[in-house]
């Protein structure tokens, strides 16, 4: 009988496997090599913002005659700041800690000074400056009173500025400001221009001091981030605010943010009040916007609830252009900047966070004010990774406190 037909079987000559050793060292080379290429990489697209231009540090305003004034110099804290900081590293030789790790910087010569980004703004700018002039004036007095009662040690909430950082504007911006000024001096404006809110000054015998109105001109467009940052290296306030030129937040609410700072300010007196519109979620403004940017929102807020440490993720509302600083402050945030864009924002709350500065939301009036420049939906693309690449840039030490 016929044998049935069988495979042959022969053993294969064994591929020996590697050990294991080598196999997590192949693994710990490929992951290191990721890293690397990630930390490259992450130093190419994390913004690093590009410094001063010589006609970005001057200003112009508008002289008691109503002339407009040559290029001044700006103040710049930050300059004396730095140098003052390099020459106490210097001193204590390489390696050592400076102590105290932050320098303070000069004193405040006024009370209140206010940071307007403005990118093309020749429609709305002068309703918002009417009402922010008006509640400036009532509230700290004249732009030029000191902080300091002559001979008396206590200090006077007297005093404010207003910064107009006009951010590469192609428009009238830069003229229609200091028209304002220039109006407001001489008192010649007949009829105030209207705000969102409460409509401006309502005393036309009412005028503002000569220079609290200077006008910055950055030679090219940065992003609202770039010009407020930039606005705040100039400030002479004890408090320093920027508030957005459509003039969509209620201006007579600084005093609600003031008071809210005041309220959690440590013994250097470092503090930020955050306006926020979170109380009004749900409210007609808000359910009024099309349905894609409410959506948009909620996803942003997840995202920063998941990317933020935890101070920053607690705030409701990071967005709102209507933050206030104590001068303390400063030094701590303003130097660390790089966000050129609309996730400014965060990376100052996040800044404040990590020096331990206490922050505090206020509730405030606010109007959504027709002409708004945001793409929702590009800039929300750009906002959140904006974000991520902000947060891993700290993280991995691209972004770093020296
Ligand atoms: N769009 C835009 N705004 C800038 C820029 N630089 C400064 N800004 C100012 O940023 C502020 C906010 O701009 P808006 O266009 O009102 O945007 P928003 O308030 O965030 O968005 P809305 O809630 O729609 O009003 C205004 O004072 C702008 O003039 C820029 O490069 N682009
Ligand atoms: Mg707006």
């Amino acid at each position: 009988m016929e044998k049935p037909h069988t495979f042959d079987t022969y053993k294969r000559p064994g591929v020996p496997n590697p050990p294991t050793w080598v196999l997590v060292a192949m693994l710990g080379l490929l992951g290191g090599a990721l890293v690397f290429w990630l930390y490259i990489a992450l130093n190419l697209v994390a913004p690093v913002p590009r410094p001063p231009r010589r006609s970005e540090k001057q200003y112009i305003t508008i002289l008691p005659n109503g002339d407009r004034s040559s290029r001044k110099e700006l103040p710049c804290w930050i300059d004396k700041w730095s140098a003052e900081k390099e020459a106490a590293k210097k001193k204590a030789g390489p390696g050592q800690v400076v102590v105290p790790p932050q320098m303070p910087i000069e004193d405040a010569e006024i009370f209140m000074s206010v940071v307007v980004p403005a990118f093309n703004e020749e429609d709305r700018l002068v309703g918002m400056l009417e009402e922010a002039v008006e509640y400036l004036l009532k509230e700290f007095g004249g732009a030029h009173e000191g902080l300091q009662e002559k001979g008396s040690p206590k200090k006077k909430q007297k005093g404010w500025e207003i910064v107009i950082v006009s951010d590469g504007s192609t428009d009238k911006t830069v003229e229609k400001a200091l028209e304002f000024a220039r109006e407001h001096q001489l008192s010649q404006h007949k009829t105030p221009a209207s705000g969102p809110w409460e409509g401006g000054l309502t005393h036309a015998a009412e005028h503002i001091p000569h220079g609290s109105i200077r006008v910055v001109a950055l030679e090219e467009n940065r992003g609202k981030g770039g010009a407020v940052t930039h606005g705040m290296r100039h400030v002479r306030g004890q408090y320093v605010v920027f508030a957005d030129a459509d003039g969509a937040s209620r201006f007579s609410d600084l005093g609600k943010l003031v008071e809210g700072c005041k309220s959690i300010e440590d013994k250097e007196g470092r503090g930020v009040a955050i306006g926020s519109r979170a109380h009004l979620v749900g409210s007609e403004a808000v359910v009024k916007r099309s349905k894609l940017r409410n959506f948009l929102m909620h996803s942003f807020h997840l995202l920063l609830r998941l990317l933020t440490p935890p101070a920053t993720s607690r705030i409701a509302d990071t967005q709102c252009g209507f933050k206030l600083f104590s001068r303390p402050s400063l030094p701590h945030i303003i130097p660390y900047m790089h966000s050129e864009g609309w996730i400014f924002d965060v990376e100052m709350l996040m800044l404040a966070e990590s020096a331990d500065i206490a922050m505090v939301e206020v509730a405030i009036g606010w109007k959504e004010v027709v002409g708004s420049k945001l793409n929702v939906v590009w800039d929300s693309i750009g906002m959140a990774w904006g974000l991520a690449v902000l947060r891993a840039a700290w993280m991995a030490g691209v972004y770093r406190k020296d």
